[in-house]
């Protein structure tokens, strides 16, 4: 019976040890941005997905928060709000890049009313 309880304990501090591993690579970020919809998302997912030190990018259409996990070691939260200004979003205090925004479809411009795709 102390065998396993033993047992036990050591695969507790076994997968502590992982999870805090995996915490110490990967932060996480949520920005806000000027997304409009689901080709923005498609658009803002996709380019970050490319971008150097980004892990993940999740855009949800209710609030237009993109959450992004990345490499702190590769790049930071100020880098990636540029970017996605790059791509002709605000994000959070950054705005958007003029031009990248006016090269956007229609629908996809900040003066754009809500809608489907
Ligand atoms: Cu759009």
């Amino acid at each position: 019976m102390k065998k396993i309880a033993v047992l036990f304990v050591m695969f507790g501090l076994i997968s502590f040890g992982s999870n805090a591993q995996k915490a110490s690579v990967a932060d996480q970020v949520e920005i806000k941005t000027s997304a409009v919809c689901g080709m923005c998302k498609k658009r803002i997912e996709r380019d970050l997905g490319l971008t150097k030190g980004i892990e993940s990018a999740n855009l949800n259409l209710d609030d237009k928060v993109v959450t992004v996990k990345f490499n702190p070691k590769k790049t930071n939260a100020a880098k990636i709000k540029q970017q996605i200004s790059k791509i002709g979003y605000d994000a959070d205090e950054v705005v958007a890049n003029q031009k990248s925004h006016d090269a956007l479809p229609d629908c996809c411009q900040k003066t754009a009313k809500a809608h489907v795709d």
